[in-house]
Formats: C-alpha cells, structure tokens, sequence
C-alpha cells in the first residue's frame, strides 16, 4: 500500500531518513529530529569520502571563538585533502550531520550546550528550553557515532576516545563511547584516549566488545603502544597495528563486506614535536584526579571537568598538543576515507 501525503511533508520524510509516526500520519503535522545536509546527501549517495567532525570538542573543550577557529580550520582540512567534512551536533532540537558555517557558529557559541551522548539523544531532540526554543547539545564520539551511521557515513575523526576510568570497578564509570563502538559500525580515527582514563582496562573493554583496534606504525617495525593522547608512549602494546591508511581502509572494507555490525579505532599517535611525554603527564593527571574527586564531579561531568583541569595545569603547552594532534586525525581520517573510496570503486 502507499501512503498519501502532501509533496512537502513527503520531501522532509526522506531528508530525515525514518518513517512518520502513527500520529504524524493521522494528523500530518510533521516533527524533524535530524537533518541531512544537502552537500552531505549529495556526497553519500555518490560515495565520495565523508568525514564526520564532533562537537562536544568545541561545547565543552575550547571557550569561543576559539572553538569555531579549530572547527573552520577541521572542516578545511578535510576539504583540501579531497573529502566532504560532517560536522555533526544538535542546534534547536533538530540532530545535524552537516552543520553549515552560520549553524556552527549558533552552536559553538550558545551558553548551556549538552553534552550528547546515546542516552541523552531523545531528550536533546524531545525537549525543549524555557525559551520555548529546541535544545543545542555538542554529541559525543558516541552520539555523532550514532547519527554518522544513520546518515551514511562510515569514517569519523576527532581528538580522543573516551575509556574506563580508573577506579571503574568502583564507580562502573565506563564511557558510552566504548559500547557505541560495539554495536555501530563506524571507523573512529583519533590519539588513542587520555591517560587519566585506565587504558589496559579500555582495551579489554573494547575486545570484549568486539571493536576492532590499530596503531598507525609509522614506520615502526614492532613494540608499538597504544598512544595515550598527549603522549606516543602509554606503557601498554597496541593490540594490532596498521602500516598506513591504505591498510586500515582494507581492514574497514573487510569488516565491514564480513557483515560485522561493531566499529573500529583506528589510534594515530600525537606527531613527535608535540607529544609529551607519558611519565611527564602522570603528575599533572594525578592533581586533577585529586581535584575533580574533591570537586564532586562525577559521571558525565567528569571527564569535561578533569580536561579543563589538565588545561589549567599545562596551560598553553597541552591546548596547542591538542589543536595539533586532532588537526593530524583528520587529515589521517581524510585519506583513510579516500582510500576507502578507492577500494569500492
Ligand atoms: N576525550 C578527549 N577529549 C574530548 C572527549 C574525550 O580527550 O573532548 C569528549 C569526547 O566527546 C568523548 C567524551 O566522546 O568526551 C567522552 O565523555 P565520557 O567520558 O563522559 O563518556
Ligand atoms: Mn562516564
């Protein structure tokens, strides 16, 4: 049977990509949760290399307008290097995969933007705000996970993975980051994750899970650890490793042609210049973790409040480490995507 509706609210079916609601249909007032760029459709169904780009880094890590600088410069460098950048956030309710220049500025710059992560998407999109206006809210690795998926896109660079934090058997504070690689096939391309987090206990929880997870070896022959963001070094051996983007592209196209439903972690260490190094950060991390416990400040508000910590304490040295490491992801990510395209055609 088909269903009889109005040429426009049919035209914004597709664009959101879900079927109406029983009651949408009846009345046919039509509510859009998420939106697809044009520019982000175009490039999917043509498959051409899409990269998704986070916004919790620039709601909760960097103040305006310096968020919108890293953004502007993020989306550039996916273009140059030959792909379509998806900067993927909630802006008045509505979830978007491909925030335009004038939307992205609305939502790095609105004060009291959530943090979004899989279990705070429906209330991101369902609320609204005493203004009467819909919500803004940064998504997570595993909210723009989540919408990358739903719109296609299948490659997603950003800065570090959230973990297991360190006393998790305590707290059961394990980051949704990690589940969402479990069950959402999509390649995350970043610095490995923060070292204030339990790194042995992140890398079981993502065997367990079933994500596939490699270092970039740059020209390493062995001995390769899993990096630990600000540093190339962690202690801990990386589980596999892969020699270039042409190889983690074939690992993608063959996890994904096998049917398996989990993502991966693609983890390229900090470039040399920047990185610092593991034994030097474990003092400052220690302080922070003294003071966010002081603090209170638990569950999701624990990891933005040890970040802005370890920012007070290194100061410029970490922001800029960070600008470096995540403008190297993108552009890794960037031509994984490329590579990947390659391989399909
Ligand atoms: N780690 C970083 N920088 C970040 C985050 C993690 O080094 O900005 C952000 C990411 O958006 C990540 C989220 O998905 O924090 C994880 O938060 P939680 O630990 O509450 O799951
Ligand atoms: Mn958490």
């Amino acid at each position: 049977f088909t269903f009889d509706f109005p040429e426009e609210v049919e035209a914004r079916t597709r664009l959101d990509n879900r079927p109406l609601t029983p009651h949408e249909e009846k009345t046919n007032a039509y509510i859009r949760f998420s939106q697809v760029s044009e520019e982000v459709q175009q490039a999917v169904a043509e498959r051409r290399p899409v990269v998704a780009l986070e916004s919790t880094i620039y709601t909760h890590g960097l103040p305006y307008p310096d968020n919108l600088a890293l953004a502007s410069r993020l989306e550039s460098l996916v273009r140059v290097n030959g792909g379509v950048p998806a900067t993927i956030g909630i802006l008045e309710g509505v979830a978007r995969v491909g925030l335009g220049a004038d939307e992205l500025t609305r939502l790095v710059s609105s004060s009291g933007a959530r943090k979004v992560s899989r279990r705070d998407l429906g209330f991101a999109c369902g609320m609204t705000g005493i203004d009467g206006k819909g919500l803004n809210g940064g998504t997570t690795v595993s909210g723009t996970m989540i919408l990358a998926h739903k719109a296609g896109i299948r490659i997603f660079a950003t800065g570090g993975l959230g973990g297991v934090h360190r006393g998790a058997e305590q707290t059961m504070d394990v980051s949704a980051d990690l589940t969402e690689l479990g069950r959402t096939p999509v390649a995350v391309i970043s610095s490995g994750c923060k070292s204030f987090l339990d790194i042995p206990k992140t890398l079981e929880y993502l065997e367990t899970q079933g994500v596939a997870v490699a270092t970039f070896a740059d020209g390493r022959e062995s001995n390769v650890d899993f990096p630990a963001f600000w540093s190339r070094d962690s202690g801990v051996r990386s589980p596999a490793v892969v020699r270039d983007e042409a190889e983690a592209a074939r690992v993608i196209y063959a996890h994904v042609s096998l049917g398996l439903q989990s993502g991966l972690h693609f983890a390229n260490p900090i470039p040399e210049r920047y990185s610092i190094p593991h034994i030097q950060m474990e003092t400052t991390i220690a302080q922070a973790l003294r003071e966010a416990e002081t603090a209170g400040a638990i569950g999701a508000a624990s990891t933005p409040y040890i970040l802005a910590k370890i920012k007070d304490l290194t100061g410029s040295k970490s922001v800029e480490a960070n600008k470096a490491l995540v403008e190297a992801n993108v552009i890794r990510g960037t031509k994984v995507a490329v590579a990947l395209q390659k391989l399909e055609m």
